[in-house]
């Protein structure tokens, strides 16, 4: 049993079109809560977060979109995740679109540090959001939030400089990516962050490319943050996303990836992320984000779990 603590995150701010802010209460209405109840959590609803009132902020890049907007989301989202890392309880945000994590990402690796334990992160994505603001082709903060978060160069001050802390790219295991900028591409490279395309999954399946990374997250006695973008997924049977990219992760593709998760017993908090219900069809994208979420948090058919491959 787990003890879960859903908070809303609606912003909409980051993303190139409108809709996100609609994503908690869509996960609320697909019955997100109730399911995990089901399974045996304690689960308590915290509402949505409200974001923070910032002025202007100095910076030379003027093509970043909303910026205000989104520095407010991501300062409360900060202190909100910090405190909710503190406690005894498993944090699910609900977004919102992926900017989010600025906030929840840099808050959970703030608190590790805190308390002497590595933060990792599992970034479940078709794209590697690994853009700086000067490599930025559409000045959209959503496709920044991982280069924020290891304190890469060039941000505004959104969050105090430096960051509190920095998420190390060692740590960071992406998964499903294919669509990357091209400076963004070099950046995550030099990074060295651990980085799967689509191709790497045909090839090699994604236990291979899973597992071995949560056995450094289980030998460093680390924490693990998931964040799942609706993306990552076959927009075939994904549709509500303002970014649908073409060859994602299939039905089962997907389960497997949360059942292992589930069986590694090691996540300790997760983003839903992307969710544009006003794009969905009758709701399927809410429930299919929702069951996805079941399986993290235990729901199977049978009882066994993946061998070593
Ligand atoms: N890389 C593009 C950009 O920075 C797209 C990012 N969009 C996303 N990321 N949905 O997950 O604008
Ligand atoms: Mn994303
Ligand atoms: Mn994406
Ligand atoms: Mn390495």
């Amino acid at each position: 049993m787990t003890n879960i603590h859903l908070l809303g995150a609606p912003i909409e701010e980051g993303a190139g079109r409108r809709g996100c802010i609609m994503g908690p209460a869509a996960y609320r209405t697909a019955g997100l809560a109730e399911e995990l109840a089901s399974l045996g959590h304690e689960v308590a609803d915290l509402g949505d977060a409200q974001r923070d009132e910032v002025g202007t902020l100095e910076t030379e890049h003027s093509h970043l979109k909303l910026l205000p907007q989104v520095a407010g989301w991501v300062r409360s989202l900060h202190r909100h995740a910090y405190e909710l890392a503190k406690q005894d309880v498993l944090p699910i945000y609900l977004g919102g679109d992926h900017a989010l994590s600025m906030g929840t990402v840099t808050g959970h690796v703030a608190a590790a540090a805190e308390m002497g334990r590595p933060q990792f992160v599992l970034w479940l994505d078709a794209h590697s959001d690994f853009n700086v603001p000067a490599s930025s082709p559409s000045g959209n903060i959503h496709g920044m939030p991982v280069a924020f978060a290891c304190g890469l160069d060039g941000f505004p001050d959104m969050l105090g400089k430096p960051l509190p802390a920095q998420l190390d790219p060692q740590n960071l295991c992406l998964i499903g990516l294919r669509s990357v900028d091209g400076m963004e591409r070099d950046l995550l490279q030099a990074s060295g962050a651990h980085a799967y395309d689509m191709r790497a999954i045909d090839e090699h399946g994604l236990a291979k490319l899973l597992l071995p990374f949560l056995d450094r997250v289980a030998q460093a006695n680390g924490l693990l943050h998931v964040s799942l973008d609706v993306d990552f997924i076959e927009p075939d049977i994904a549709p509500a996303v303002g970014t649908t990219v073409p060859g994602g992760a299939t039905f089962r593709e997907a389960h497997h990836i949360m059942e292992m998760l589930h069986d590694s017993g090691l996540v300790t908090s997760l983003d839903l992320v992307e969710l544009n219900p006003f794009l969905d069809d009758r709701g399927r994208t809410a429930r299919l984000m929702v069951d996805l979420t079941a399986s993290l948090f235990g729901r199977r058919v049978l009882d066994r779990r993946t061998q070593s491959y």
